[in-house]
């Protein structure tokens, strides 16, 4: 099989030295270009700025944030910066948060979102002679097109096999050979019960080798389950429409953080509360501002995603610099009896337990003016049911093993395989009824 390095060694492996010369110059323009647009002419207007009063990277903190609500606010054609004779796309995010917001896309910025994600595929091993099968959403959500672009520009036979129908996905793994995935952790854990049902052991009957799982936070735990029932390296995916949407950040082939792709996007690390930023290693939130966009630059956005900045070089050289895995958004965060806690530091206890399946949930009930919280558990097929003993101190491991990570004690419900509502979107892993009875 042909393996193609790096995609463009020449943006990929320059110093660092020169990725901020690059970055600098970048900058410039698009705040250049930024001053184009309706909305950004008036909040820059509004703080007395004017484009020359920006003259490299270190007056970025001069510039103000830019939020969901300041592209909720300007819908649909606020942030333009060329006319719409010039626009070949569009995207809504997919408004797991409330409202949706768009996304607009020139010829040349579909290159160049094309070109970023080529990066992603070959800096993982992937190349021409793969089958790679896009189970992403189509249409709207950007995981689909995104990924499917980059992959036919690499030179990747691809499936757009689109999201659900999970027996045909496997079918069709089965019939062309599948090699490599891309599919939200959610549904990859959901297809491990299909291929049990289906009596398809990935490992001897399929041909997988390379997975790709993003769109959504998952632990460390989740990506050692799916590497081993399938038998596949796993990569982290992160993006956001925002942010043209897959090939903002991703893993190389050590698996050892994403690395973000800095001469199109400028990150920043900053203290939620303060807005500040906070030092390399420490979490806090994502701000990324485009660098090579033309039809709808954004500044400093704020994405709401926590993460840290990996201090270090990556053995593979790339002077790009990694971010941890995203622990999840600053609003997916709940309290609980004064405990602050986020989905996927329960996730990481369940899924290291053998007895628990693919699928879980926490709800939050308010019951005599106690918070009480509930994991819903769907257990694998192992677990006999029937067996009330058991099944009773299975209970009583899990809360004990929850307890002790997250000094809460959670009421635990076991469901049966494929017991709890799972779609094929992102999965909803937090319902919070409290204040709502
Ligand atoms: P929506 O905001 O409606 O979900 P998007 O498709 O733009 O629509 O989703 C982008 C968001 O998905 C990111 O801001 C982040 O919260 C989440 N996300 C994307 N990739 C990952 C990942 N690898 N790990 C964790 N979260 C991710
Ligand atoms: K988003
Ligand atoms: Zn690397």
């Amino acid at each position: 099989m042909a393996q193609i390095k790096a995609w463009n060694p020449e943006r990929e492996f320059l110093t660092r030295d020169e990725l901020i010369n690059l970055q600098e110059e970048r900058f410039l323009k698009t705040v250049a270009r930024a001053w184009e647009s309706p909305f950004y002419r008036k909040k820059f207007s509004e703080l007395g700025l004017s484009p020359s009063d920006i003259k490299g990277l270190s007056d970025l903190s001069r510039l103000p944030f830019t939020t969901k609500d300041d592209l909720r606010s300007a819908y649909p054609y606020g942030f333009l910066t060329v006319s719409r004779d010039r626009l070949v796309r569009l995207h809504v995010s997919s408004g797991t948060t409330g409202r949706a917001t768009a996304v607009f896309y020139t010829r040349r910025d579909i290159d160049s979102w094309a070109e970023l994600m080529a990066r992603c595929f070959c800096m993982t091993g992937a190349g021409p002679g793969d089958v790679f099968q896009n189970m992403s959403g189509y249409g709207l959500f950007t995981g689909g097109l995104g990924f499917h672009y980059g992959a036919e520009k690499v030179g990747i036979l691809t499936i757009p096999s689109g999201a659900g129908n999970s027996k045909r996905q496997i079918q069709l793994m089965k019939d062309f050979g599948t090699t490599v995935i891309h599919v939200i952790p959610s549904y990859a854990l959901r297809l491990m019960d299909v291929c049990q049902e289906m009596g398809v052991n990935p490992r001897e009957d399929l041909n997988l080798r390379i997975g790709y799982l993003g769109a959504e936070p998952y632990s460390e735990e989740v990506r050692q389950r799916v590497q081993n029932f399938y038998g596949i390296r796993v990569y982290n995916s992160y993006g956001l429409s925002e942010m043209n949407g897959p090939g903002v950040a991703f893993e190389c082939l050590y698996q050892s953080g994403l690395h973000l792709w800095e001469d199109a996007y400028l990150m920043e690390v900053i203290d939620p509360d303060t807005l500040e930023p906070v030092p390399d290693g420490t979490i806090g939130e994502l701000v990324l501002t485009t660098l090579d966009r033309e039809g709808m630059p954004l500044i400093r956005y704020r994405t709401r995603d926590l993460t840290r900045i990996i201090p270090g070089q990556c053995p593979c050289g790339r002077p790009h610099r990694r971010i941890d895995r995203i622990q999840g958004r600053s609003d997916d965060m709940f309290i609980i009896k004064g405990v602050n806690i986020f989905p996927i530091q329960v996730e990481q206890v369940l899924m290291a337990i053998p007895e628990v399946g693919s699928n879980y949930r926490i709800v939050l009930t308010r019951e005599d003016n106690l918070d009480q919280m509930t994991v819903q558990v769907e257990v694998t097929d192992r677990v006999f049911i029937e067996d009330m003993r058991h099944l009773h101190k299975l209970r009583e491991k899990i809360a004990k093993e929850l307890k002790s990570e997250l000094l809460v004690t959670p009421r635990v419900e076991l469901v049966e395989p494929n017991g709890l509502p799972g779609g094929e979107g992102k999965a909803v892993r937090l319902i919070d009824l409290r204040g709502k009875s």
